[in-house]
């Protein structure tokens, strides 16, 4: 099996941390690529032309980190990845569509998943824009980006000692992946200046990039 990923994409490195943490290196072979270029390579195996792109033996496959990550958890079983399940009872003495969601790990799970998710699409613009030549950059999306980024890592600072940020010897999880890849962005985006003013969250930072799946998966300069 092959997955297609470029040096700079953050949501190819996203799967490129799922799969050294699955041990599936020799499964699941890297093919480096280029997206956005005329004769775009990647159309021929994806019509989307998006990386990352899972490929099977026979041709198939399919391309977004949400679903390569999962395809890769279950081939690795057992699941490392799983999400927590919903809580089934409603808190006491409420019926369910009045019962607060936010202590249920679950629904927090999710919440923090879709906020870091939302700050890799976010960061992923902001990058994408300033690879544009200068007279074509817009300083409008460049600033709306740059604030969006700095109140989410404020928002994830607060919380990044507690579950699901927490790191543990039960290893990583989707949401932590997610945030690594959205704040890993700022290699690209010097002015993307998240560690001010975030020291819990600069530190939980560096220790992801000790974890061998994580540092082992910086791409290598010239591919
Ligand atoms: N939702 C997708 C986003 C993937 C994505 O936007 N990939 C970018 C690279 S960072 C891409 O392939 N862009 C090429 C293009 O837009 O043609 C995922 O989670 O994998």
């Amino acid at each position: 099996m092959k997955l297609y990923v470029t040096p700079t994409s953050p949501y190819a490195r996203l799967a490129m941390i799922a799969r050294l943490d699955l041990g599936l290196e020799k499964t699941v072979e890297l093919v480096w690529t280029k997206t956005r270029v005329s004769d775009d390579p990647v159309l021929s195996v994806n019509p989307s032309g998006r990386i990352p792109f899972l490929q099977f033996e026979d041709g198939t496959g399919f391309e977004d980190t949400d679903v390569i990550v999962e395809y890769l958890d279950r081939l690795a079983e057992p699941r490392r990845y799983a999400r927590p399940e919903p809580a089934t009872e409603p808190a006491p003495g409420l019926p369910p569509q009045l019962s607060d969601a936010g202590d249920d790990a679950y629904w927090r799970f999710r919440r923090l998943e879709a906020s870091a998710r939302s700050m890799l699409d976010g960061v992923s613009v902001w990058a994408r824009e300033i690879k544009r030549l200068v007279e074509e950059q817009s300083p409008d999306i460049i600033a709306h980006e740059g604030r969006r980024a700095d109140r989410l890592a404020h928002t994830f600072d607060d919380e990044i000692g507690f579950a699901p940020l927490a790191l543990t010897v039960d290893g990583l999880n989707l949401v932590q992946m997610l945030l690594f890849c959205a704040l890993d962005v700022h290699r690209r985006v010097p002015e993307m200046d998240w560690r001010d003013g975030c020291s819990g969250l600069s530190a939980w930072y560096d220790r992801m990039l000790e974890l061998p799946a994580v540092g082992g998966s910086v791409p290598p300069d010239g591919v």
